[in-house]
């Protein structure tokens, strides 16, 4: 644009230009004093031309050449063809999608047509992942509820179907403790009835919303499964046989075993459930938690359950669990072992502390190369670093995205 750009050539035509024009103005005009004006008014023409800012004056002349002027060729970026800039800052990186392409976006989808159970129907397990009924690898992503007994108002129909077509979830996960408050094993038989009508309604909405569903026998307190497996036996005979021909329920046997609970001792545990399981359900899939509060699915992976469409546990809560439960995991997918991270926090062990965004993203970036699927610690507005939603927030579904906690946020941009 500056005058340092124009070469001598348009100058020169310009000038020869305006010389025919004083010939034609002279001609029409026969007048000394109309010529001087006019010579000025050619100066003052040829400066806009060589400058470019009065092209339209000069379309005449302009249209006789080619466009050379370099004020013309060269504009100035044209800010509307420029990509707009979101206007929420993204604070995650876009989740890799690994899915196969055939899954239809969920929003706004009749029920069960185009949603996750309806596309994809019951899952099998094939080498280290889950496939879905037409052998297409599929990747579980969810959240789990905290203990039904705690907190079972966010067990609704508009609580599943905001995480299902706002959170892009999949799966979620009912978590039915044995041990702690109001546990199926330590509470009484009305308790019982209360925790299988909260894990029916569950098993409902999840059906009714085309979503798959994890009934979680969430030992913790009661470190080792064979405490009661007596009362799993019999719950898990009961559940099995209710639900066998639903498709999209999931048994998760024995959450977290730990006080040096072996695998040998989970192994037989889980023979015996899975036999139990097997006699009315025989394909769903199950999973079982492994030693150490499920972080030992390299020792599982050496040591097999014999069976179909078992899966391993492996929970991390990603500010304590770090570099070495992360090799235990690529070790056992190394082996072939199918691994399902059916639980995790990205905040310390004890459910609180800081969130450590760096371990998080590490962690998610070797499930997402793995295809491993995961599910989120907890639903709920509990004062924790690991629940979802703020403290101070009481609704039970319907979240806006700044009644998230900062691991609620952190979830939904993750999984968008
Ligand atoms: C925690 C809950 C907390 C509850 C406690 C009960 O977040 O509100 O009081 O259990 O003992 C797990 C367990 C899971 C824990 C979670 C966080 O599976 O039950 O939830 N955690 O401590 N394993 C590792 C961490």
């Amino acid at each position: 644009m500056s005058g340092g750009k124009i070469s001598g050539k348009p100058v020169n035509i310009l000038k020869k230009t305006a010389v025919l024009v004083l010939i034609f103005i002279f001609i029409l005009t026969g007048c000394k004093s109309t010529i001087e004006s006019g010579g000025i008014e050619e100066k003052e023409t040829t400066t806009m031309t060589i400058t470019g800012q009065d092209t339209e004056k000069n379309n005449e002349k302009e249209t006789t050449e080619p466009v050379t002027t370099p004020a013309v060729q060269k504009p100035e970026p044209d800010i509307t063809t420029q990509k707009p800039e979101p206007s929420v800052p993204q604070t995650n990186p876009p989740v890799q999608q690994t899915e196969p392409v055939t899954e239809p976006p969920l929003q706004n989808q009749p029920q069960n047509n185009g949603t996750p159970f309806g596309s994809h129907g019951t899952l099998s397990v094939s080498g280290t992942r889950l496939t879905d009924q037409y052998g297409a690898g599929y990747t579980l992503r969810g959240i789990s509820t905290h203990g039904l007994s705690w907190f079972p108002d966010y067990v609704n129909y508009e609580m599943f179907k905001q995480m299902r077509d706002e959170w892009n979830v999949n799966v979620v996960r009912l978590a039915m403790y044995t041990a702690e408050y109001n546990g199926y094993c330590t509470g009484d038989r009305n308790n019982q009835e209360k925790l299988k009508r909260l894990i029916d309604d569950g098993v409902n909405y999840a059906s009714q919303l085309g979503l798959y569903v994890i009934i979680d026998w969430h030992i913790l307190s009661d470190s080792n499964p064979n405490m009661y497996k007596n009362e799993s036996m019999e719950f898990f005979r009961e559940i099995s046989a209710k639900y066998a021909g639903y498709g999209n329920v999931i048994y998760e046997i024995c959450n977290e075993p730990n006080g040096g609970t072996g695998w040998g001792e989970i192994k037989s545990y889980a023979q015996d459930v899975i036999n139990v399981i097997r006699s009315n359900d025989r394909k769903g899939i199950i999973i079982v938690g492994t030693p150490t509060w499920s972080q030992d699915v390299d020792i599982a992976a050496d040591d097999r359950i014999n069976g179909e469409n078992i899966m391993y546990a492996m929970h991390f809560y990603a500010d304590t669990h770090r570099d070495y439960i992360r090799d235990k995991l690529i070790n056992a997918l190394n082996k072939g072992l199918p691994v399902i991270v059916s639980e995790f926090g990205i905040c310390d062990a004890s459910g609180n502390g800081g969130i450590n965004y760096d371990e998080a993203s590490k962690w998610m970036s070797l499930l997402n190369q793995y295809s491993v699927s995961y599910i989120m610690w907890n639903l709920s507005n509990k004062s924790e670093t690991c629940a979802m939603v703020q403290s101070w927030c009481s609704k039970s579904a319907g979240f806006s995205y700044d009644e998230l906690s900062e691991a609620g946020k952190w979830f939904v941009n993750f999984n968008k």
